[in-house]
Formats: structure tokens, sequence, C-alpha cells
């Protein structure tokens, strides 16, 4: 690997990696693992229709709910909507259902918010159509106000806090897949307005359930709104089903999970009329880069994700080898890793030393590779595949000169939305320049120095998002 001749240049070994990409997407999981199995809950059609209360029952199982598809004595939560309690009670006669006191009749903003939540939370006044408590006022009138009051949502991710807590998976899932197929077929356009869309809806605290709840939210175009339509209506879009079907699709997905393998490559292969890896590998005609060679050498072990265990082990190994050279060095751990993420495609580390020379920086990713590689051979662990008790896993170093550690610790740690947006309203907000070296404000022309992340958001008039909030 060349070393970059500016001193400042940050030195970032290991080529940039293309997601690894795993065939199946999480819209073909028919059956779902009930999490609370103490509840068991029947959803009402009066007033709700089929499509919806099928929409809700689905979003529910998936969500770890058990709900069952008919009226029996096992259910302990009846979830009405439109319905006052005195209407469910009326009904329940009508089936011949004799309601036991310890039956729950609420109202369905119980369940969105329990599925918001991720659990099922307190059963309140507001959600309960009957009251427990016999001695109060008769049964409270439905109440009519949306689950959550919407404040306004920024276009820009750096405006959002998103955590990994998603409570729109069933619609990101499907952007995800519409992404990818225009990623493929190189139309940024619509890539980035798939991306944009899946972003925005990670950042909500509740899940959309009817086109209402899309008023008022940002970065939804018409094409990906009727995406939203046919999923709240159907359960699923045709659209996504026909491209998790396409050939086309699936192989170039298959191509881009061998580590090196871009879009060109895939372009070629699929042209060449392959569509298995095998006939790939076996095609003595096809050239190989150093990078592709790995990656067909290590490709179940680099399509299985990295666990945090096995990044903290790698974490260590990396001190270890950094500290060898340069003692006081900072190493740490950036990308999805410290945005809270449990597992990753590959480990991002950044590190930055106090006091180090200019060439110290140059020298050190080589110096740590050529450790390792010693290492290697000293143990003899060679590539041979038979019985061999280690896993291959790829890691990102970067290092960088310590007065640009901030930027460069922001810059690292994604998501890649994330930075998409943070470096996009600093442009058009702010009439500044931000990259993971500097922040150059344009208006005043010089470099705003920063000591911290804090510092950089403050320079662009940010609230501060901590890295588990910048999962956009
Ligand atoms: N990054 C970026 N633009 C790129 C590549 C990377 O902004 N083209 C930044 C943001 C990423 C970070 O670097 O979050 C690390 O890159 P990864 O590809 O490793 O992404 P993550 O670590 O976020 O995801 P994963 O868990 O899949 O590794
Ligand atoms: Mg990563």
């Amino acid at each position: 690997m060349p070393l970059p001749t500016n001193p400042l240049q940050m030195v970032h070994l290991g080529p940039r990696k293309k997601r690894s990409r795993q065939m199946g997407a999480s819209m073909v999981c028919p059956s779902h693992d009930v999490k609370f199995q103490d509840l068991v809950l029947y959803i009402l059609e009066k007033k709700m229709g089929t499509t919806r209360r099928a929409f809700l029952m689905e979003l529910a199982r998936r969500k770890g709910f058990r709900v069952e598809n008919e009226l029996s004595d096992s259910i302990t939560h009846i979830v009405a909507e439109n319905n006052s309690g005195s209407e469910v009670l009326e009904w329940l006669q009508g089936q011949n259902h004799k309601a036991s006191s310890q039956l729950e009749l609420l109202d369905v903003s119980w369940l969105i918010e329990s599925m918001a939540a991720g659990t099922p939370v307190e059963m309140t006044g507001k959600h309960q159509l009957v009251k427990r408590d016999y001695s109060a006022s008769p049964s409270p009138e439905l109440q009519k106000t949306p689950p959550l009051v919407i404040k306004k949502i920024s276009q820009y991710a750096c405006q959002r806090r998103t955590t990994l807590n998603n409570c729109n998976q069933i619609f990101t899932d499907a952007f995800d897949v519409l992404a990818e197929n225009y990623e493929f077929r190189e139309n940024e356009v619509f890539c980035l307005a798939f991306m944009r869309a899946a972003s925005v809806l990670k950042s909500l605290p509740f899940t959309i359930i009817s086109m209402k709840d899309t008023e008022g939210i940002p970065c939804l175009e018409d094409k990906v709104k009727c995406i939203i339509e046919e999923i709240i209506e159907d359960g699923e879009s045709s659209e996504v089903k026909a491209v998790l079907n396409d050939e086309r699709y699936q192989s170039f997905k298959l191509f881009t999970s061998v580590f090196g393998v871009g879009l060109k490559t895939s372009e070629k292969w699929f042209r060449m009329g392959y569509r298995t890896l095998n006939k790939i590998k076996l095609d003595k005609t096809l050239k190989f880069t150093p990078m592709q060679k790995a990656g067909f050498l290590y490709y179940e072990d680099l399509v299985s994700c990295v666990t945090r265990e096995e990044a903290e082990a790698v974490g260590m190994l990396v001190k270890e080898a950094v500290w060898a050279f340069l003692p006081e060095a900072f190493v740490t751990m950036t990308g999805g890793f410290r945005r809270g993420k449990k597992i990753g495609h590959d480990v991002d580390f950044l590190i930055t030393s106090p006091g180090s020379r200019d060439e110290d920086e140059e020298q050190l990713l080589p110096k740590v590779i050529n450790l390792w590689e010693r290492k290697r051979v000293d143990s003899g662990k060679c590539s041979q595949q038979e019985g061999k008790t280690w896993k291959a896993i790829r890691v990102d170093l970067v290092m960088c000169p310590y007065e640009r550690r901030a930027f460069a610790l922001l810059g690292w740690t994604g998501s890649r939305q994330f930075e998409r947006d943070i470096r996009r309203y600093a442009t058009h907000e702010r009439k500044m320049i931000l990259d993971n070296h500097a922040l150059y404000d344009k208006t005043k022309k010089i470099f705003l120095k920063a000591e911290s992340e804090e510092e950089i958001f403050a320079h662009l008039g940010l609230d501060y998002i901590e890295p588990w909030e910048r999962n956009a």
C-alpha cells in the first residue's frame, strides 16, 4: 500500500470496503418469536376493517406480541379502534363471549405505543376502554389524539435523533431493498430518495399505521408514499417482491457480497452470464484483484457478521500492536460499534497520538501490518482453511494527526446517512465545508478548530447528537 506523501492526509489502510451483502432480506421472514408470553391479544375488526386489522396483527407479531386470529378464553387483551368500552362489551355479548374481569379492553393507542416502545407499555386510563376501578366515572370516551405529537422533523439526519430502536422496520426494510436495487442500476437519484426516506422513518418514535401519520414528515416523495400505502394496505410491496425475485438484483447482491467486488465487476460477470460464485471462481480466464482473491478465500468468514465480542478482541490486538510503536496513542473503536450496534460487517478504529511527528503517523500502520505479518508467519497460520481455529475479520485502521482527531472521529463514526447529511447541512445552511479532516468557514475564510465532537456541533449551530443517536 503506497503511503500518502502529505503528512496531514489521513492514512487509510485497507481498501475502502463494500458493505457485505448477505442474501435474503428481512422482508421474507414469516414466523415471529413471541417475546411477551403473558399477553394474548385479539384485535377487533369492527370499525377497523380487515386490511388494517391484518396489518396491525402482522406488525404486532413482528414486535413479539402473541396475536390470535380467533376469539377464545385464552385472550387477555382486546384491542379496538374507534369503539367505546360499551360497544366492545356489546360486541362480546353478541359473540357469546363471557368477558372475565381480567380481560383488558384497550384502545389501539396502547398497542401502537407498545409497538413503538418494543414492550407492552403501562395501561393507563387513556388506553382502557373500561375502567378497572368500578367506583369511578363511566368508561372514558375514546381519545382521538394521535399517539404522539410530532415536532417538526428536519430533512437533515444531523438534526434528528436516530437510535437503533426502529419502529418502522417493515417500511425501512422495503426501502433498503429498493435503494440497493437503484444503486445496482446506478440510478443515484432514486437510490438517494429511498435511503433518505428510510433514514427519516428510522428516527420516528412511532410506527406509521395510516397515511395520515406521514403528514409533515420530510423526505417522503410520491414514489415513496406509494410504497408506504401499499405496505399499509397489503402488508407488503409488490415492487419489493419483484426486486427480490429479479435475477439481476440477486446476482449483484451475491457478487458484491465478495470483498473487493463492486458494481463494475458485478456488471461484467452478470453480462458474461454468470449467476453463481462457484462458476466464477473456476473460470481461469478471469483475473482477480488481491482484494477479490482474499474475498473468495475468506468468503464464509467475511459474510458472517462481526460480533461485539469479536470486535473487542480485535481491539485488544490493535492496541497491543499500536502501543508497541506509539505508547501514548489513543485507539478508539468507531463505525457502527461506536453507535451501539451489536454486529457489524467490519471493525473500524481511529488511532491518534499526542506529540507524534508526521513521520510517526505515516509509518505507524505499515509497522503494525508488518508486525502482524511476522506474527502470522511465526505462528505457522496460513491461508489454509482446513481445521482452522481462527476467523478472518475486516478491520479498518485510520491514523490521524492529534489536532484533527475530533473531525476524524465524527467522520468515521457514521452512519453514512448521518455523515452525508451533516456535510450537506454545513454546506447549505452554514456556508461551511466539513470533512473527516477539518471544518472551513467560507464566509470568514478560516478553518475552525475543535478538540471534541461537541465543539464541531457547536460551530455548526447544531444540538449535540450522541453517537448512539446517529443511526440514521
Ligand atoms: N464512512 C463514510 N463514507 C463512506 C465510508 C465510510 O462516511 N463511504 C464512514 C461512516 C461509517 C464509517 O465510516 O459509519 C465506517 O464505515 P463502515 O462501512 O464500516 O460502516 P459502519 O461501521 O457504520 O457499518 P458496519 O456495521 O456495517 O461496519
Ligand atoms: Mg464498520
